[in-house]
């Protein structure tokens, strides 16, 4: 908010909520580079709605669900769960949001997801954030969480990372090539990585006026 003056922040409002799509940004990057920790900033400063991927299938892993057991196999694994399950749930969650600026926290995971996306949901992503994080960080950082998570062990670690390695660096790719990733360095503090990501959506409340 710090560079603009209400009535420019207003013009913003009204050229988002003109849309007939949601304004979708993907926040990609590693297991533990703090794509759930800069979201919720970016959601409560630029009034996003934030989704991560991972959240909902944890809660439907809880839920008793008939897919609860293969979802919880397949997490512990650090493998992807099939396309349909989670963006039958990313669906529901965005059109139930009412919000039309969302971010979607650690999904497309795979190509197939990305397909499986554009096909249920009918939108592409505006912007794609990736967080990039060396392995010994991500690790640190992990292991010191301590919230309980089953995929939080250091045999799990290894499969999330080799599952990035494999899977999801052929989707930043694919977007790279479309000229819509942002590239962030996560390495610093929680406020020095927001301090990167800030520029991204204020200069993007700019091009909204200017294309208004
Ligand atoms: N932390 C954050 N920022 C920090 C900083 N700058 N300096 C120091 N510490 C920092 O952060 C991780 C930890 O680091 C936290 O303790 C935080 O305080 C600290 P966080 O913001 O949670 O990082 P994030 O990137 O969100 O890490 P997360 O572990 O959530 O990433 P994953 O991508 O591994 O987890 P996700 O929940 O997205 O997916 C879990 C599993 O679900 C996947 O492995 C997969 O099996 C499955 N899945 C699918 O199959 N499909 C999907 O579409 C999504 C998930
Ligand atoms: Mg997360």
């Amino acid at each position: 908010m710090a560079f603009f003056t209400k009535g420019i922040a207003k013009l913003v409002t009204e050229a988002i909520s003109k849309r007939k799509t949601p304004f979708i940004t993907f926040v990609l990057g590693g297991p533990g580079s703090g794509k759930g920790t800069q979201c919720q900033k970016i959601a409560e400063v630029f009034n996003f709605e934030h989704i991560c991927a991972g959240d909902l299938l944890r809660e439907e892993m809880s839920s008793n669900s008939q897919n609860g057991a293969m979802i919880r196999s397949i997490i512990m694994e650090g493998r992807i769960v099939p396309s349909e399950i989670t963006v039958n749930l990313l669906k529901k969650q965005i059109h139930s949001s009412g919000n039309n600026k969302v971010l979607i926290d650690g999904f497309p995971r795979n190509e197939e997801n990305r397909i499986a996306f554009e096909r249920i949901v009918g939108v592409e992503p505006d912007l794609v954030l990736y967080f990039y994080c060396p392995e010994e960080e991500i690790v640190e950082r992990i292991l010191k969480r301590n919230q309980g998570r089953i995929d939080d062990n250091i045999d799990t670690i290894n499969k999330r990372l080799e599952s990035f390695k494999k899977l999801s660096l052929p989707v930043i790719d694919h977007y790279t090539a479309e000229g819509k990733v942002y590239k962030i360095n996560a390495v610093g503090s929680v406020d020095e990585v927001f301090q990167r990501i800030r520029p991204v959506f204020t200069s993007l409340r700019y091009a909204t006026i200017m294309s208004a």
